[in-house]
C-alpha cells in the first residue's frame, strides 16, 4: 500500500469493452504480463468481469476485461452483455477494442451504440495489426473517426505487444493522479479457485468444437492443499446441459476429458506454483444456463 510519504500515481479504473474475439483478454493478459483472463478463437469465451491490476512506477490501472458485446437472447448471454455495460458508471476511462481484420460495421450494427450516452473518454483500441499491411489501417481509423468522438485510437498488437507501450501512456494521460487504490503484490480481484474452473473452461473451449462449449460451466467443487505432500487435489465438475454433450466431453474411452485434464492441470500447477491433482466429473444439468438462480452462483 502507499504510504503518505509515496508520490501519487496516475490512477483508475478502465473498462476493456467491445465485440466478442477482438483480443480483450489477450491484452490483460499482455498488460499485466500473466495469465488471469482465458483466451481462445471462438467468440464468447469471457464470462465474466476479470480485474487486472498493472502496476508501474508512476501508474496504476485497474483494468476490467469483460464478455463481448454481442446480439444477445439467452439469460446467460444478456448477463454477459449486462456485466459488461454494468462496468461503465463505475469507470474512469473506456478502451472499445476492435479487431481490424473484421468488415467495417455501420452506425447501427457497431456496438460502439452502447456507448453513445457515456460521458467517459473512449479510446479506440484497433487490434491484431499484426495480421494486415499498413496501408489497411488507415481507412479503419478514418471509418471509425466518423462513428464516435474517440480521445484517441491507438493500433496494437495484443498478442506481439506492438503499440501496447503507447497505449499505456495514452490510458495514463486520461487518469487523475493519486494513491494506489490497490497494494502493489496483487494482481487480480478474482480467486484462484476462479481461475481454476475458468483454465478448465478454456481447455473445453479449445479442443471442443461448435457449439457444446457454450453449453458447459465448470464449478469447482473442493480445493485441498496437502502441504506435507506438497501438493493441491482440486475437484471440478464440468456441467452440460444434455447427455450427447457429456459423452462429446468424455470422449470415445475418456480420451477428451483426459486431454482436457491433462492440459488445465499443467496450466493450474502454473499459476499455483504447485504440484496438482485433478479430478474432473461432467454432470448433465438441463437447462442450467436458463436458470437465473445457478448463473448468480457462477457469478453471472
Ligand atoms: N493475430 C492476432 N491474434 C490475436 C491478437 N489478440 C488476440 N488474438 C487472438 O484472437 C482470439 C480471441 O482472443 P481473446 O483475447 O479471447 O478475445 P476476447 O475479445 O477476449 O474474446 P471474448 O472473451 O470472446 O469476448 C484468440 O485466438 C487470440 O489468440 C493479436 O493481436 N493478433
Ligand atoms: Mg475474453
Amino acid at each position: 500500500m502507499q504510504t503518505p510519504s509515496e508520490p501519487p500515481v496516475k490512477t483508475g479504473i478502465v473498462a476493456l469493452i467491445g465485440p466478442p474475439n477482438v483480443g480483450k483478454s489477450t491484452l490483460l493478459n499482455r498488460l499485466l504480463g500473466q495469465k488471469i483472463s482465458i483466451v481462445s478463437p471462438k467468440p464468447q469465451t469471457t464470462r465474466n468481469r476479470i480485474t487486472g491490476i498493472i502496476n508501474g512506477p508512476d501508474h496504476q490501472v485497474v483494468l476490467l476485461d469483460t464478455p463481448g458485446l454481442h446480439r444477445a437472447r439467452s439469460p446467460l448471454n444478456l448477463g454477459m452483455v449486462k456485466t459488461a455495460l454494468d462496468t461503465l458508471p463505475e469507470v474512469d476511462a473506456v478502451l472499445f477494442m476492435i479487431d481490424v481484420t473484421l468488415p467495417l460495421p455501420g452506425q447501427e450494427t457497431s456496438p460502439l451504440h452502447y456507448l453513445k450516452g457515456t460521458d467517459k473518454p473512449v479510446l479506440l483500441t484497433v487490434n491484431k495489426i499484426d495480421l494486415v499491411e499498413k496501408a489497411r489501417l488507415l481507412p479503419v481509423l478514418d471509418a471509425y473517426r466518423t462513428l464516435f468522438p474517440f480521445a484517441a485510437m491507438i493500433p496494437i498488437s495484443a498478442k506481439d505487444g506492438d503499440g501496447t507501450a503507447q497505449l499505456l501512456r495514452e490510458i495514463m494521460a486520461l487518469l487523475p493522479a493519486g494513491p494506489r487504490l490497490y497494494p502493489e503484490d496483487i494482481p487480480t480481484d478474482v480467486t484462484e479457485r476462479f481461475i481454476v474452473g475458468e483454465i478448465i473452461r478454456e481447455k473445453i473451449f479449445l479442443r471442443i468444437s461448435q457449439e457444446v462449449p457454450y453449453s458447459t460451466a465448470v464449478v469447482v467443487d473442493s480445493f485441498q492443499e496437502d502441504e506435507t505432500r506438497g501438493c493441491v487435489t482440486i475437484h471440478a465438475t464440468i456441467l452440460v446441459e444434455k447427455a450427447s454433450q457429456k459423452g462429446i466431453i468424455i470422449g470415445k474411452g475418456g480420451t477428451m476429458l483426459r486431454e482436457i485434464g491433462k492440459a488445465a492441470r499443467r496450466e493450474i500447477e502454473e499459476l499455483l506454483d504447485f504440484q496438482v491433482m485433478l479430478k474432473l466429473w461432467v454432470k448433465v444439468q438441463k437447462n442450467w444456463s436458463t436458470n437465473r438462480r445457478f448463473l448468480t452462483e457462477l457469478g453471472l
